[in-house]
């Protein structure tokens, strides 16, 4: 399908200027006979309790940190606080107008933000309600703790929990919101609308717009904020983030009643520093940070820098952009004002400001002058607001006794394996939410019409080789795994580069952009960080994704969004979010070094990515078909070697029907009893082909493996074989050096050592750039190579003359000489 937007030359090549909107600084002017009628005394009231709040956390914290001990509690706290005295206004202000299914996402100074947001939301939850999620959450570990010493009623209760729950997390006790797998930088608490704190700094801003996406996409309520520092301005990802989010299309070309753009605002939390470098000033160039907005979009991302030392202002701000958002013209950009006086850390020494400097904004304090603010306007007495400041004294010191005692708050049983269990959520899941999937044509009339009629099978009856151009193709195979999850779950989504029209640039999604409307499929900005990071978001808010990086050497582009992100979070939910994301990259080849990568080493090392590369068109099929049916997230490799081939191992072909690859279950591509030949990818064929080679010349039969998944991985067919054979080679496209070969050498060195009759020999690629096309047979392995290893290492072949250098001497001079 072609674009339905046309570049018109004499439009395009037209002269004139751009004009930019003003963008409004501090513009708020504070009207205490409104503000009176608008919020109520209660009201006005209870914005200072917040703060109070959040300041008595931060000072208890502090004592901890710098005393080891608060009141008459002692405690040393080995972790982080980063902590926010002096941004307590930035904070209320911010969460007092959301409503509880409103998202807030944070950075690693976020104490102040999860407990403004729970207090907002237990003010406007019923009685009810609160004690349903009480009850339910953490299957009532944290209320158990709570009511041990909480006295009142359900909001107190609930004020009381959310305190707790945030400080026996930082604290790594079991029963805080997220079982201690979070701690301080990563506490969250999803029931109120907390969702999850990064403390890679920036890390926050492309999740934050994919949980956006997950809201418009699903008509989901509410709208996210992303609440990040100043310095997180000069974080790629940050502006990957808002250039995703600005995306022209969700106007021009989304339904017009899925509403617009993605509801996410950006809120800058403006302290002026980052550990101690100055982005104002020093360290970006920006001038004032809510310029920036004017380099987005013609709207300038309705931009205002904000005053956050007065909470009335941030309310303000946050009401009307809150409006914006909710008509689809976002995204928006705050530049909230406020000041730390603590450190960035406990070990801050302090060597980047003056004590002047943070004298003169003590001056200011947002706590003092909102108290005389009250008091001025008869808003509350000073006896009033003194009882409020006891009642939250006592309330932390009940709070910090019971998070500090391992009694009343005991950690997690890491010998039970608690942590590994967290890992994956190991679910199997049809769809993950009722109702009917949106789609533009009934299944049978999509492009499934010409793969249905496909020969699904390479070879006939007798084993000849069908016409290729009438097979079903491993691309097609993909496409059918894809198109089935599309037309049975609801909220699946797919996005990359390229992924609508063209249909990916290797053709999967050909056929896809006829069967589903903009919000199911949609092309991205060349944006692989906000690609992988807007997946995380949307998964972890309850939809399933199928991100797509054309080529696996990308995955540099987006490796905080992989690494960090994608893998960590449901296992720092403590297993209350899941990540049903799939992600697909491909292998390339014939593209010279920077498109040609085998990087599954890399995803394999990192805990919480299963990883899966299918080598034939039935396992492209019915892996794709159970990773998308999962609810981890999946790091899926292709191979642009092989979407053009027919199925020619698997006896029958690809069925049309649905049908699972069983998890981490190798397969056994060709029986043997004298060598194990085990594979990752396409490199199977290679190894097929030595096989044959060596039945056909040498009167050995290898038994060749495709291992197929990374992990999880079951070992034990392998391991049958290596004590059958008691011989071993594993081969891999991957550079040698470091490669998944390597792991699974050693593995099998360890379980089936005594059976065999020599090391496990590896073949992978050179530790070298993959050079030009013409020049690549001399960097990937060969069939030569897995014979000629064969021959030096493990088992001489009689007769054989090695055509390549495979002996055990050459790991030492390469090693050496580092390739
Ligand atoms: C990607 C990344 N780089 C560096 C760091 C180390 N670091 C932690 S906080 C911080 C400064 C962040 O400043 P800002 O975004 O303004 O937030 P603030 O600390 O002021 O709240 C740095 C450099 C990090 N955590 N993540
Ligand atoms: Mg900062």
């Amino acid at each position: 399908m072609t674009k339905q937007i046309t570049i018109d030359p004499v439009q395009a090549r037209q002269p004139g200027t751009l004009k930019a909107p003003e963008i409004p600084v501090n513009a708020y002017v504070s009207d205490p006979k409104a503000e009176a009628r608008k919020f109520g005394a209660e009201n006005l009231v209870r914005i200072y309790r917040d703060m109070a709040t959040i300041r008595e956390f931060e000072l208890m914290l502090d004592a901890f940190k710098k005393q080891g001990a608060y009141k008459d509690l002692s405690y040393n706290h080995a972790g982080p606080a980063h902590l926010s005295i002096g941004q307590e206004a930035a904070a209320v202000g911010m969460a007092y107008h959301l409503a509880p299914d409103d998202f807030i996402f944070g950075s690693h100074r976020s104490h102040g933000e999860i407990l403004a947001k729970s207090l907002s939301a237990i003010d406007k939850l019923s009685d009810d309600a609160l004690l349903r999620i009480m009850e339910s959450y953490l299957d009532g570990a944290p209320l158990k703790v709570v009511q041990s010493f909480s006295r009142g009623d359900v909001q107190s209760l609930a004020i009381d929990y959310t305190l707790y729950g945030t400080l026996a997390e930082i604290f790594g006790r079991a029963a805080g919101f997220n079982r201690g797998m979070g701690g301080s930088m990563h506490a969250f608490f999803p029931p109120f609308g907390v969702m999850p704190n990064n403390a890679i700094v920036g890390g926050a801003a492309d999740i934050a717009v994919g949980s956006a996406l997950f809201k418009r996409v699903n008509r989901r309520p509410g709208i996210v904020i992303v609440n990040i520092g100043d310095a997180s301005m000069g974080c790629g990802p940050v502006w990957e983030a808002m250039m995703f989010a600005a995306m022209d299309q969700y106007r021009t070309l989304w339904p017009e009643d899925i509403g617009g753009a993605p509801p996410i605002l950006f809120n800058f939390m403006n302290n002026f520093y980052g550990m101690g470098g100055q982005p104002q000033g020093e360290t970006m160039g920006f001038g004032m940070l809510a310029r920036v907005g004017l380099g987005v979009n013609p709207e300038a991302m309705h931009a205002e820098r904000v005053d956050g030392y007065n909470p009335l202002a941030v309310a303000d701000a946050i009401e009307r952009k809150r409006k914006v958002l909710a008509e689809g013209r976002g995204p928006v950009l705050l530049d909230t004002v406020t000041y730390r006086y603590t450190g960035h850390s406990p070990s801050d020494a302090g060597s980047y400001r003056t004590k002047e400097e943070v004298d003169l904004w003590r001056q200011f304090d947002s706590l003092a002058t909102y108290r005389d603010y009250l008091l001025t306007n008869d808003h509350a007495t000073a006896a009033q607001l003194d009882a409020i400041q006891s009642d939250i004294a006592e309330r932390m010191h009940q709070v910090a006794r019971a998070a500090v005692s391992l009694e009343t708050s005991p950690r997690v049983d890491t010998d039970a394996d608690v942590i590994g269990e967290f890992m994956f959520s190991n679910q199997m899941k049809d769809r993950m939410a009722e109702g009917a999937p949106e789609v533009l044509l009934p299944k049978e009339e999509t492009r499934l019409k010409q793969t249905a009629a496909k020969f699904r099978s390479g070879l006939d009856a007798d084993g000849a080789p069908l016409p290729k151009p009438k097979c079903l193709t491993y691309a097609e195979a993909l496409f059918e795994a894809m198109l089935h999850r599309f037309y049975e779950d609801p909220t699946m989504t797919a996005y990359g580069e390229e992924n609508r029209d063209w249909g990916g640039a290797f053709g999967v999604y050909r056929g896809l952009t006829e069967a589903l409307p903009y919000h199911r499929l949609f092309n991205s900005p060349i944006s692989e960080g906000a690609i992988a990071g807007t997946a995380v978001g949307y998964a972890l808010s309850g939809g399933r994704v199928v991100a797509e990086l054309m080529y696996c050497d990308f995955m540099g582009r987006a490796g905080d969004e992989i690494f960090n992100q994608m893998s960590k979070w449901q296992a720092m939910s403590a297993g209350v979010l899941q990540m049903p994301l799939v992600l697909r990259v491909s292998v390339g080849s014939k593209y010279g070094a920077q498109h040609s990568q085998d990087w599954t080493s890399i995803v394999a090392h990192i805990p919480g990515l299963k990883v899966m590369f299918p080598a034939t068109p039935y396992d492209a099929k019915g892996m794709l078909n159970l990773a998308l049916r999962g609810t981890d997230p999946v790091v899926f490799f292709e191979s642009q070697r092989l979407y053009n081939e027919p199925e020619t191992l698997v006896p029958g072909g690809v069925p049309l029907d649905y049908y699972e690859v069983p998890m981490g279950e190798p397969a056994v591509r060709k029986p043997g009893k004298d060598v194990t030949i085990v594979t990752i990818g396409a490199t199977l064929y290679r190894a097929l082909a030595a096989a044959k080679d060596l039945e056909a010349t040498y009167g050995l039969s290898a038994e060749v493996i495709d291992a197929r998944f990374l992990n999880p991985l079951n070992y034990d067919p392998i391991v049958a074989s290596a004590k059958k054979t008691g011989r071993v080679l594993v081969a891999s496209d991957a550079s040698e050096r470091g490669s998944f070969a390597h792991t699974l050498a050693s593995n099998i060195t360890q379980l089936a050592f005594d059976y065999l009759d020599g090391p496990v020999a590896v073949v992978g690629s050179r530790n070298w750039i993959t050079p030009a096309a013409e020049l690549e047979d001399a960097f990937f392995p060969q069939k030569e190579w897995i014979l000629d290893t064969l021959h030096e290492r493990l088992l001489p072949l009689p007769g054989h003359r090695p055509t390549t250098r495979q002996a055990a001497s050459e790991i030492i001079w390469r090693n050496r000489l580092g390739i």
